[in-house]
């Protein structure tokens, strides 16, 4: 019997699955192009996260991201640093990278968070040779998280404390709040 015809939720859903692996390869050729032209892991490091130019430089991604989720998902401000480490987790993950992460391990100024992923998309079909044992390869969403943030006014580092790719047993960031600007009232009440 030939199989049944696909709902459109089903369609979509394989499109996605398309596009997410379409963007994981892209990504991964992306990453071996860039240690070719700059031989230095170090370097490599840094551009995958880093602020200016190239599309694919994840601070980038997420200074534009970050309209898109706010749109998409009908969050309205949160009160504090843990309830958007808490969003990113469960919906800006889910929506991005269809997986969730755990918000863990707050120091006790409430300032310094883990994110930790058990399931990494983007690593999907990679293996890191020898050579490149430095290599940062998901520094694309530690960029990200760092440019969505400042977006919303909060200044962060971001960085990677475990990696699965380099032996660890989970993808933990750790996202750290260096400040927090106040958004002002454009206009004057006089
Ligand atoms: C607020 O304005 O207080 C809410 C801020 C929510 C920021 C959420 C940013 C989501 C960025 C997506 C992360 C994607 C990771 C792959």
């Amino acid at each position: 019997m030939p199989p049944a015809p696909k709902s459109g939720d089903a369609l979509f859903a394989s499109v996605d699955r398309v596009n997410a692996e379409l963007f994981t390869l892209t990504y991964g050729a992306i990453v071996r192009q860039l240690l070719t032209d700059l031989e230095e892991v170090e370097e490599v490091n840094k551009q995958l996260d880093q602020i200016k130019g190239f599309i694919f430089r994840g601070y980038n991604i997420g200074t534009r991201l970050v309209d898109e989720f706010l749109a998409k998902s009908n969050v309205s401000r949160c009160v504090d640093f843990k309830e958007t480490a808490d969003v990113i987790a469960k919906l800006g993950f889910k929506m991005f990278l269809g997986v969730t992460a755990t918000v863990t391990n707050w120091d006790v100024e409430g300032t310094s968070c883990s994110i930790v992923l058990e399931d990494n998309p983007l690593v999907d079909f990679v293996e890191l040779p020898d050579t490149c044992q430095g290599l940062q390869y998901c520094n694309l969403l530690s960029g990200v998280i760092r440019g969505a943030l400042e977006m919303v006014s909060m200044k962060t580092e971001v960085t990677w404390v475990r990696d699965m790719l380099r032996g660890d047993d989970a993808y933990e960031m750790r996202v750290k709040l260096i400040k927090q600007v106040p958004e002002e009232y454009p206009y004057k009440d006089d």
